[in-house]
């Protein structure tokens, strides 16, 4: 398409990225056979008998929990610490080859540890990856943990104290929290006490709002969650009022709009509301989401908004310029990348 070797180039940072949604349906049947981790019965699932039997129904998801069942059962094929590292390897030379610079990327340990894989095997091997990705490729990356809203919240507040009492916040291994799955159902504010903590320890903090949500889940993680960023954000359209708020607070907003449409929260990538937030002043990045569940990588996001959008270069820089900034990553960093 036009502009896609000039959006190659672009550098680029990502925001929103779930490592868990880097597994490829080929991984997983590899890691399943592997680890001798049994997938659905084919008889009563048979989307699971291959890789492009599953391929051919990631192309009707109906919703985000229709999405996330998916989601969560792919996960179980991860088990050892070389299959975590392995998984986040994948994903950053598909980055890398799509021009990103710097990635932070989320991971959801409650569902491993559920599945009594340790802690330490996750972040270990999800570490390991990031290492390899800065040693190689001289990338800047970040790990972000995620507590998951479908289960209680007291399996976030064990995760969070895994992290903080292994000192994986201080060394540097974890870099901030966020907060995924379901969206309408659970209460808005189910990890208020989590975030204030993290908060009180100078912990960076996000969270997914507004995706399938109304305006007031973006508003409670704002107010709750002091959350420094949200993900998705885009019912942000619902009120203006709010919007304002967030371009003058110059909250970034992670947009993901290859996963929007996946998900139906738009019938068509152009009612993204793309440009309603550059003329609104709202900064925001554009994000693959799930890659390997919605049929593409971070430059499938840009080539997708600019054939709905047709931006200026201008516009391209501006939105380039603003994920740089918005980025959890030093000021000295930060100039490289500019
Ligand atoms: C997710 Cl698209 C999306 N929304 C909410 N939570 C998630 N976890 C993984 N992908
Ligand atoms: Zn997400």
């Amino acid at each position: 398409t036009k502009l896609h070797q000039f959006l190659q180039h672009l550098p680029k940072c990502e925001h929103h990225v779930h490592l868990e949604g880097c597994l490829t349906p080929e991984l997983m049947f590899d890691l399943a056979a592997r680890n001798g981790v049994c997938l659905p019965d084919t008889e009563k699932r048979p989307e699971f008998g291959s890789p492009e039997a599953l391929y051919e129904r990631y192309e009707h998801f109906t919703s985000l929990d229709d999405f996330l069942s998916y989601y969560f059962i792919g996960m179980s094929v991860l088990q050892q610490q070389s299959d975590f590292e392995a998984l986040a390897w994948e994903y950053f030379q598909k980055a890398y080859a799509d021009g990103v610079h710097h990635a932070e990327v989320f991971f959801d340990p409650q569902e491993h540890l559920n599945r009594a894989v340790p802690f330490e095997t996750v972040v270990n091997g999800f570490v390991a990856g990031c290492r390899r990705a800065e040693t190689e490729y001289g990338m800047t990356t970040k790990l972000i943990m995620c507590f998951v809203k479908h289960l209680p919240a007291s399996d976030a507040q064990k995760v969070f104290d895994l992290a903080v009492e292994g000192g994986h916040f201080e060394s540097g291994a974890l870099h901030g929290i966020g907060a995924s799955s379901s969206e309408v159902g659970p209460p808005k504010d189910m990890f208020k006490e989590i975030y204030a903590t993290a908060h009180s320890k100078g912990i960076r903090r996000t969270a997914h709002a507004g995706e399938e949500g109304d305006p007031t889940y973006i508003e409670a993680a704002l107010e709750s969650y002091k959350s420094q960023r949200i993900d998705h954000g885009i019912r942000l359209i619902d009120s203006p009022q709010l919007m304002e708020q967030v371009a003058r607070d110059e909250i970034l907003l992670t947009v993901c709009p290859v996963s929007n449409v996946k998900l139906r929260c738009f019938d068509h990538i152009s009612k993204v509301p793309i440009r309603t937030f550059l003329k609104a002043g709202v900064k925001f990045s554009i994000n693959s989401d799930d890659p390997a569940y919605f049929g593409g990588f971070i430059l499938h996001n840009y080539c997708s908004v600019q054939e709905a959008f047709d931006l200026s270069i201008e516009e391209w820089r501006t939105i380039a310029e603003n994920s740089i900034h918005g980025s959890w990553v030093e000021q000295e960093r930060k100039l490289e990348l500019l």
